[in-house]
Parts: structure tokens; sequence; C-alpha cells
């Protein structure tokens, strides 16, 4: 008795420990607390399948205690045995046709929002944003702007944006769990996905199938904005000249280093035709760097310097000149300063 109610503590400490811990987590990053309308969407289905699940196992529940008690062997019933039903027409009809019901009841409506979140009919009225996994970070291009951004992707609050995605190496896949489900990001095709948010903010994304060493860390952000900072967004996405003098001489230094350490073969800054690593162009704005560490001066060096150390197996490492941290310090400075709108919320949930 004594072992059984040792185990019985435990079970209850994992048990309490499954919903004390299921509590935290990061703010927007929970299908649970839906933000948007393909969240919602699923939220809904989530809820009417849970319940239909859970009035079964309480049906299976209480006709199996009422079974064990009721044709249970009693004292001095030495060779019971209850009355056997197995083939009984009604029963049958009962348990085949109740399940098929609600299945039914589940079916219909996945169906009716499978086809909703796939249809495209108004893309072209819309926001087209192409988006390209990559191990391990994400692409950006807004088409139809011929703007082109990595790691933080902008879009307006209420509006739908739709998203067209590929991958340039193995399969990815892209998921914000506060707004949409997942869809994959794949070599030989492209796949359609529509974004909306209802509020501004900062949602995390993840990619969510296994791609490599850093696959855990090939996190992104969807930043929403109210319409109007968004075309302010775009608007200042499209002036800004990479040419631009940076205003100290720091920056100056790293923006010729820049060119000299070859950062430039797999870097664009500004809207270009190379998309081999992230688009530079609002990099001062990131909410983080490389996706996972906190954009300070001191964690861009480390990663100029020694990017294998931040993100083991990424594309970067080893391939362009040793940098030194004086020269390491220029380059952050110049990449810092890059920040061409001023729309990104200031309070970045870290
Ligand atoms: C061979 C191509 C290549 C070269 C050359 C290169 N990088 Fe990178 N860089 C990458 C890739 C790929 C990533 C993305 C790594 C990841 O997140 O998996 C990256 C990421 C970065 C990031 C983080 C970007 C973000 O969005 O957070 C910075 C900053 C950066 N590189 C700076 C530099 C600097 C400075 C140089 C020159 C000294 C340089 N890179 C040279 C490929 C390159
Ligand atoms: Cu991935």
């Amino acid at each position: 008795m004594k072992g059984w109610m040792g185990k019985l503590k435990v079970f209850s400490l994992l048990g309490f420990l499954t919903f004390a811990l299921a509590g935290c987590g990061k703010e927007n990053l929970s299908a649970l607390m839906p933000k948007g309308y393909s969240a919602h969407t699923s939220m809904k289905l989530i809820i009417l399948t849970a319940v239909i699940m859970t009035f079964v196992f309480l049906v299976v529940m209480v006709v199996y205690v009422i079974v064990l008690l009721r044709f249970r062997k009693k004292k001095g019933q030495e060779d019971y045995i209850p009355k056997q039903v197995e083939g009984h027409v009604g029963l049958e009809t009962v348990w085949t046709i109740i399940p098929i019901i609600l299945l039914l009841v589940i079916a219909i409506p996945t169906t009716i929002a499978t086809f909703d979140l796939a249809d495209d009919a108004d893309a072209s009225k819309q926001i087209n944003v192409d988006v390209t996994g990559n191990q391990f970070w994400w692409h950006f291009n807004y088409t139809g702007d011929k703007v082109q951004t990595s790691q933080d992707l902008y879009i307006p609050t209420g509006k739908t944006v739709y998203l067209h995605l590929k991958s340039s190496d193995v399969i990815h896949s892209f998921w914000v769990p506060a707004l949409a489900g997942k869809i994959d990001a794949n070599t030989e095709n492209t796949n359609t996905m529509k974004l909306q948010a209802d509020e501004e903010g900062v949602y995390w994304g993840k990619c969510a199938e296994f791609c490599g060493d850093s696959h855990s860390l090939m996190d992104f952000k969807v930043i929403a904005v109210s319409p109007d900072k968004y075309d302010k967004w775009i608007k200042d996405m499209k002036n800004f000249k990479p040419d631009q003098k940076p205003e100290t001489a720091a920056a100056q230094e790293g923006k010729d280093l820049f060119k000299d350490k070859n950062c430039m073969g797999c870097h664009a800054i500004g809207s270009s035709p190379i998309q081999t690593a992230p688009n530079l162009t609002d990099f001062g704005n990131r909410t983080k760097l490389a996706g996972v560490k906190e954009p300070t001066k001191e964690n861009i060096m480390k990663w100029i310097q020694d990017p294998e150390s931040m993100k083991p197996g990424n594309k970067m490492t080893g391939k362009y000149p040793s940098v030194s941290k004086d020269e390491a310090e220029k380059l952050a400075e110049y990449l810092m300063q890059l920040k061409p709108s001023d729309v990104t919320p200031k309070s970045v949930s870290k």
C-alpha cells in the first residue's frame, strides 16, 4: 500500500507540472491563443474535436465503470458468467452509427475550413510575398514592391497577405503558431498560404521541419503593424539608398570592410538578385540576430568573428577572410545603423 501511495504522489506531481509548465512559454507563440484568421479557424476545429473526444471518453468511462460494478463476480457465485451479448444487432448498429455521425461532425467543418484556407482567388489584389526557407534563415521578397528583407516579415494588421513558399536546399516548414498552421517550403514546388493578424505585435515563428544542425535555431518573427505604418515601412525600404554615407567614421570604415571582407559576396543591402544570405537592408531594426540572439553590439561582433559558436552548421562559417575584434566592431557599427524605417515596435518581447 505504501509504495502505491508513493507512486500516486509522483504521478500527481507530474500531472501538476504538466499543467503548470504548459502556462510557460513565449507570448504570441501559442496556437491556443489565436491572433489571426487562420489560427481562429484552427482553434474552432480544435475545440470542436476536443469537445467531441471528451464526450466519447466520458461515455466510454461511464459504461466501463457501470459494467465493472454491475457484472462483478459476487461472493458465492463461483461459476458466474454474465449474459453474453456478442453479435447483438441493436448494440452493433448503435456503436457503428454514432462514431460515423461524430466523425462527420468533425470532417465536414474541417473540409470546409481546408478549402477556405487554401482559397487564393483574390491573391492578385493583395500583398504577395515570396518566402524562401534556407538553412537556417528565412528570406522575404515583396515582389510587387521590389523590397526584400530576411528574418523579420512585416505585414499590415487586418489584411490578408499571401505567402508563396519555396526552399533553396532541404524541406523547411513555416510556422507562426499564433497566426496560422504550418506549411512546407519545398524545393520542387511553391506552396501558398494566407497570413493575417488581428492586432499589432511581434509574432514568433519557427521552422517546423527538421532541416539540419541548427534547425531548432531557425526562428523568425512576423511583425504586424497598422496599415499606415506598413505603407510607411514599404516606402522607407524602397527609398533606402544602399550607398548612403554612414554618419560615424567607424561605420564608414565598417562599410568599406563589408566590401573588402567579401561580405557582399553573399549579403545584399537593398533590393538585389543575391539571396544566398540574409538581406541586411533593415538589419539595424532586427528583433533578433540570426533569428535567435539579442542584437547587441557584442553579439553581432561575436557572430561576425565566429558564427559557428552561435549557430552550428550555418552557411557563413569559414567563407570569408578572418575578422579581427577591431574590424568586427566597425562592421557591427555599420550594420547596426542600417535602419531605413522606424515603424518597428519599440517594446519587442524578447
Ligand atoms: C558565404 C556567404 C557569406 C559570407 C561571405 C558572409 N556571410 Fe554573413 N551570413 C551568411 C548566412 C548564410 C547567414 C545566415 C546564417 C543563419 O542564420 O543560419 C549569415 C548571417 C549573417 C548575419 C546575421 C543576419 C541576420 O539577419 O540576423 C550577419 C550580421 C552577417 N551574416 C554578417 C556578415 C559579415 C559582416 C560578413 C563579412 C565579414 C559576412 N556576413 C559574410 C552568409 C555569408
Ligand atoms: Cu528549417
